[in-house]
C-alpha cells in the first residue's frame, strides 16, 4: 500500500466525518470497490461523536457487544470489549484500532471542516469547500457526519458576561475539567444529563441540576464484562447479528412478543421488576405494545415513577423528579449509573425551570425567576440540533443551486433517508428519514454504508454515472415516515428532539423512520432488488 494518496483533489468520492459512518464508508468504497475516496475530518482524529463527547460519565447505551462492527471476522477477534456499556475513551480507542488495521488514517485530511458543497451538473461532480480555502471535487458526495454532532447552546442572555467557565458536554475538553471545591450549575437532563450528573457530583462542591423536563430513566447495571460473557460472544457471533438484524432498535435482544394486558398485574410487576434489576434499555423490551398503547405505557411509566419515589429520599424533590409529561421512551429513554440516588445527596439540588425559568446567566450564576444561584461552572447538557443540523450548517447547494436549506425549509425531505431530491449522487448516511436515532446506530450504519456501496458498485457496472431520488417516491417515503410515527407514542413527546422541538424556530416534524430497523432494511433491498425503484439513474 502507498503511505498516502492525500494529494488529489479530484476524486470518485468524498466522505465527510470519521466516525462509524465515515471510516466504514471510506474501507468500502476505496478497498472494496477500488475507488479513489478520501475522508473530511474536522477533528484532529477519528471517533466522530466519541471525538467530542468527553464528559464525565459519557458511555454509550448500546452494550458493548452489539456496539461494533460485523463486516470483518479479524476486528472482532482482535477486539475484546472490558465493559457491558463502552465509555467514551474505549469507544475511541476501538475505533482508532479499526482505522489503523484497515489503514484507513492515509486518505483522513483530519483538521478539516466542509463548509460548502455545490453540485455542478455540466461536469456531474460535486465541488467542495472547506474552511481553510481548499476546493476539492468528486463525483459522489456521502455525508457521514453523525446525527449528534450540531451542539445546541440555548441563547440564554447574559452568557458572555459570565465570570465563571462553561461547557457544552458535546464539546468537552479533552484535558477534562476539574470541579473540586466549585459549584456547578448544569442545565439539562435528558441521557447525557442524567449520566454526568452523578459523576460531577462525586467532585463538585455543589451541583445544582436545572430540569426543566423530568425523565424517566432505568439503571445500566453497567459492570465489567466475565471471562465466561465474552466467551460466549465469540462463539456467538453470528447468532447475535441475527438478532441485530432482526429487531427494530437492532439491539441484542428481542422485543417480548407479548401485551402488557396478556398478563396479571403480579405477573406485570414481576416483569418490570426483573427487567430493572437486569437493567439497560432491555426495560423498554418488557412487552411489545409498550410504546404502541397508552394504557400499555402507563403501567410502565407508572413503575418507573414510582422508583423515583422509592429512591429519592426528600419527597418535593421525588415529586419534581417523577412529575413526567410524556409516555415512557416516547423521548429517548435514558440508562443511568445513581441518577437518582445522586439527589440524596447533601452537596446536590434540583431546581425545576418550568416552573420557575432561567432568565439569565449574571456574572456570577444563574438568575431564576425567583432566585438567584451562585455558580463557578455552568455544564450545558441540552442537546443538539439532531439529524438536520450537521447537514445545514454546510451550505449544500444541488441542482440549479438550489440549497438544502431550502429544500428542507419544512423539515427535512427525502428518499429513504439516503437522497435528496435535487441533489444527484448525495448520499445521507443515517439520514434523517432512515432509523437511524431509533436503532443501535452501528448496525443502521453498516446497513446504510453496504447499501450506498453497492448502489455505487451498480452504477459502475452498468457505465452509468449519476443517480437521484426522484419527487414521487419522496412523497411516497415521506408519507410512510409520517405514519409509521403516527402509529406509536413516539410523536406525543412535544418536548423531543426526535421532532425538532428542543431547537427555538425548528420545523416539528419527526425526523427519524419509526417502522424499525428490520423492515426498514427489507424495503431498501427491495429498492434495489427492482433497479432503484423510486431513483433516476442516468449518464
Ligand atoms: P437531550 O436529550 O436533547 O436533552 C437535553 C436536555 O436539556 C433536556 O433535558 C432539555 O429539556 C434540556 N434543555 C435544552 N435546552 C434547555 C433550556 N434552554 N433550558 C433548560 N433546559 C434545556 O440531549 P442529550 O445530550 O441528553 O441526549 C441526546 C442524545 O445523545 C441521547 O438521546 C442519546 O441518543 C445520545 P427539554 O426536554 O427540552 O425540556
Amino acid at each position: 500500500m502507498t503511505d498516502t494518496t492525500l494529494p488529489t483533489d479530484d476524486l470518485d468520492a468524498l466522505i465527510i466525518g470519521a466516525g462509524f459512518s465515515g471510516l466504514y464508508q471510506l474501507h468500502c468504497l476505496r478497498d472494496r470497490l477500488g475507488l479513489s475516496a478520501q475522508i473530511l475530518e474536522v477533528a484532529d482524529d477519528v471517533g466522530g461523536t466519541w471525538y467530542w463527547n468527553r464528559y464525565p460519565g459519557a458511555r454509550c447505551d448500546s452494550e458493548s457487544h452489539s456496539y461494533c462492527y460485523t463486516f470483518s471476522e479479524e476486528l472482532h477477534r482482535e477486539w475484546q470489549w472490558s465493559e457491558r456499556y463502552p465509555d467514551h475513551a474505549e469507544i475511541r480507542r476501538y475505533l482508532d484500532h479499526v482505522a489503523n488495521r484497515l489503514d484507513l488514517k492515509r486518505d483522513i485530511r483530519f483538521g478539516t471542516r466542509v463548509t460548502a458543497a455545490h453540485f455542478d451538473a455540466a461536469a456531474n461532480r460535486w465541488r467542495v469547500t472547506t474552511a481553510d480555502g481548499m476546493q476539492l471535487t468528486a463525483q459522489f458526495l456521502i455525508t457521514a457526519v453523525g446525527c449528534l454532532s450540531t451542539a445546541n447552546v440555548p441563547d440564554i442572555p447574559g452568557r458572555e458576561h459570565f465570570d465563571g467557565r462553561w461547557f457544552h458536554t458535546g464539546q468537552w475538553p479533552h484535558d477534562g475539567v476539574d470541579f473540586a471545591g466549585r459549584r456547578v450549575g448544569q442545565i439539562g437532563t435528558g441521557s447525557t444529563g442524567i449520566q454526568a450528573a452523578p459523576v460531577i457530583a462525586e467532585s463538585a462542591a455543589h451541583l445544582t441540576v436545572f430540569q426543566r423536563t423530568a425523565n424517566y430513566s432505568v439503571p445500566a447495571r453497567n459492570a465489567p464484562l466475565t471471562a465466561e460473557f465474552q466467551d460466549w460472544v465469540r462463539e456467538n457471533r453470528a447468532a447475535i447479528r441475527e438478532v441485530t438484524h432482526s429487531t427494530p432498535n437492532a439491539h441484542p435482544f428481542r422485543i417480548e412478543n407479548r401485551s402488557v394486558f396478556d398478563v396479571t398485574p403480579e405477573q406485570r410487576q414481576a416483569i418490570y421488576e426483573a427487567a430493572w434489576a437486569k437493567g439497560g434499555l432491555q426495560f423498554r423490551a418488557t412487552f411489545r405494545d409498550l410504546l404502541l398503547d397508552k394504557t400499555a405505557n402507563d403501567t410502565a411509566a407508572e413503575f418507573l415513577r414510582g422508583k423515583i419515589r422509592e429512591i429519592v429520599k426528600d419527597p418535593d424533590t421525588a415529586r419534581l423528579l417523577a412529575d413526567i409529561d410524556h409516555p415512557y421512551a416516547a423521548k429517548r429513554p435514558p440508562i443511568d449509573t445513581n441518577y437518582f440516588d445522586t439527589f440524596n445527596r447533601d452537596n446536590v439540588t434540583l431546581v425545576d425551570v418550568r416552573a420557575d425559568p432561567i432568565e439569565a446567566i449574571t456574572p456570577t450564576g444563574i438568575r431564576t425567576r425567583s432566585t438567584e444561584y451562585p455558580l463557578d461552572v455552568i455544564v450545558f447538557a441540552t442537546g443538539f440540533d439532531a439529524m438536520t443540523g450537521p447537514l445545514l450548517r454546510m451550505d449544500i447547494r444541488g441542482r440549479d443551486g438550489v440549497s438544502l436549506a431550502d429544500a428542507w425549509h419544512a423539515g427535512p425531505r427525502n428518499y429513504l433517508g439516503l437522497q435528496v431530491a435535487g441533489f444527484p449522487n448525495l448520499f445521507t448516511v443515517t439520514g434523517p428519514g432512515s432509523p437511524s436515532v431509533l436503532c443501535n446506530m452501528p448496525v443502521a450504519i453498516e446497513q446504510h454504508v453496504e447499501w450506498i456501496t453497492d448502489c455505487i458498485a451498480h452504477l459502475r457496472d452498468r457505465g452509468l454515472d449519476r443517480i437521484e431520488a426522484s419527487e414521487s417516491a419522496t412523497n411516497e417515503w415521506m408519507t410512510k415516515v409520517e405514519a409509521a410515527a403516527a402509529a406509536t407514542l413516539l410523536p406525543q413527546a412535544r418536548h423531543s428532539w426526535y421532532l425538532g422541538a428542543n431547537v427555538p424556530g425548528k420545523p416539528r416534524v419527526f425526523m427519524p423512520y419509526a417502522g424499525g430497523m428490520a423492515r426498514y432494511r427489507r424495503i431498501c433491498d427491495e429498492v434495489a432488488a427492482n433497479g432503484y425503484a423510486g431513483f433516476t439513474l442516468g449518464r
